[in-house]
């Protein structure tokens, strides 16, 4: 008997006008669930907006957004639309300011979530036969739970590792035949580096596929990721709000996440007019969770950049595609009057062999001036003559300059002097005076 490429065949190859027409469907119902919750019921009410009027995508556009600022208003339950008996789980996300956000979920919440886990894994080649280790904080973090019960729910053995010790995560890559991993990029690359720290080829060990996501990172560097661990790694979205992993996730073309549009609503909006962008253009996520009972999100503004990808996926999924995260719109800073991503930084970065993966970004004032820092750690391959050091570092200044026109202050530092955080990587220190 031949193996079925999908998971779910008939759902993930369905045309387009069926999916539609599903996804209109359960928008009704998801609207019809909601409105059971105060905040929703409130939000209808003063709107005069009811499920029956939504027959088209034109439609949806009448129903106000959801923002974060809303969610921590009503913090902690008011977006509750199901049961207290009916919960049977709550995932909260730090807030660095103010009230957490909280998403509480019902058992077929969870049940739906570790199915499309499950539906993530076996598209990039993952089986029953497959050793899973999952090096994401467990806990609060959804990267933790949300692949556990996935990877079971698809039959693999297994390995909550957990976040951090490396020597440890080695020691059961190579003891259990660990055959794929979950880590978040910045944590990949520490522990490639600790790979070759213990004298250990990470080429003789099963590890085969690498699942990252969780934070933004350049297709260079899942290059170098690739490289650095043998593997082959694939781009993983999602987000606490809609449940955790398994909201958008490459297929094996590596060209694209493919959002799974039977239980997400996606559209792509101007930040400022919110008016919809065209296919191919950038904009902000706004996310409709389509299957969810206990807390559903209507319109929920991600604030995260990316774009719908043009044409048609030859791995046959009919669901749309969107580009890597280009960057969250509270991640850009502003130097002299010019927007700048990170990641526009870490495209210069890690094109240069001398330099290692670690960087930071610093935004200081000089002279009621903004000033930019970007701190680098160097390599192995680096050299230690001054002079050669100085014109990779002048180089780097250059190119930066071109990609982000304004100059900034390049400094090489010795590798494992920046500051590693256990979760995700910290990328800019923004120390302006106001
Ligand atoms: O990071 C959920 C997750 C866990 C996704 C494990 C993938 C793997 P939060 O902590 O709520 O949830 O953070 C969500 O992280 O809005 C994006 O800004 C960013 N993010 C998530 N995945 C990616 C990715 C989890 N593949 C926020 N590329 C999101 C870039 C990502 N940014």
């Amino acid at each position: 008997m031949t193996e079925n490429k999908y998971w779910e065949e008939a759902i993930e190859t369905m045309t387009r006008e069926r999916l539609l027409a599903l996804q209109l469907e359960r928008f009704r119902r998801t609207m019809e669930i909601a409105s059971h919750s105060p905040f929703y019921h409130d939000v209808f009410r003063a709107h005069g907006i009811t499920p029956e009027q939504i027959q088209s995508p034109e439609d949806i556009r009448r129903i106000p957004f959801t923002t974060k600022a809303q969610m921590r208003e009503h913090y902690p339950f008011g977006l509750v639309a199901g049961k207290q008996e009916d919960a049977v789980r709550l995932h909260s996300s730090s807030g660095t300011t103010g009230n957490p956000t909280v998403i509480v979920h019902s058992q077929h919440d969870l049940d739906s979530w570790a199915n499309l886990v499950a539906r993530c894994l076996y598209m990039v080649g993952l089986r029953k036969t497959d050793v899973f280790q999952n090096s994401s904080g467990y806990g609060m973090f959804t990267g933790g739970l949300g692949f556990q019960y996935g990877a079971e729910r698809l039959g693999a053995l297994t390995v909550p590792a957990a976040a951090g010790n490396s020597k440890r995560q080695i020691k059961f890559i190579t003891d259990f035949g660990t055959t794929a991993l979950h880590a978040i990029p910045s944590y990949a690359i520490r522990l490639a580096e600790v790979f070759q720290e213990e004298g250990i080829d990470p080429r003789s060990t099963k590890l085969r596929t690498l699942l990252i996501g969780a934070e933004p990172h350049t297709d260079e560097q899942r290059r170098r990721i690739e490289q650095m661990l043998g593997v082959r790694a694939y781009n993983s979205f999602g987000m606490s709000e809609m449940n955790g992993p398994g909201v958008a996730f490459e297929c094996q073309e590596q060209n694209g996440m493919h959002f799974w549009e039977d239980c997400y609503y996606v559209e792509i909006i101007h930040p400022e007019t919110e008016e919809p962008m065209p296919i191919g253009e950038y904009g902000e996520l706004v996310l409709t969770t389509l299957d969810r009972t206990m807390m559903p999100l209507i319109r929920y503004r991600t604030r995260d950049l990316t774009r719908i990808l043009p044409g048609e996926c030859p791995c046959g999924r009919t669901h749309l595609r969107i580009d890597r995260i280009k960057g969250r719109s509270d991640d850009m800073f502003i130097i002299k009057g010019v927007n700048i991503f990170p990641m526009q930084i870490e495209k210069v970065l890690v094109q240069f062999p001398e330099l290692g993966s670690q960087y930071l970004i610093t935004l200081l004032t000089q002279n009621s001036q903004d000033e930019i820092i970007v701190e680098v750690e160097l390599s192995d391959l680096s050299t230690d003559n001054y002079i050669e050091l100085e014109n990779i570092r002048k180089e780097i200044t250059r190119q930066l300059r071109d990609e982000i026109l304004v100059t900034p202050r390049v400094k090489l530092v010795k590798k494992g002097s920046l500051p590693q955080s256990e979760g995700k990587a910290v990328r800019v220190k923004d120390c302006r005076e106001l």
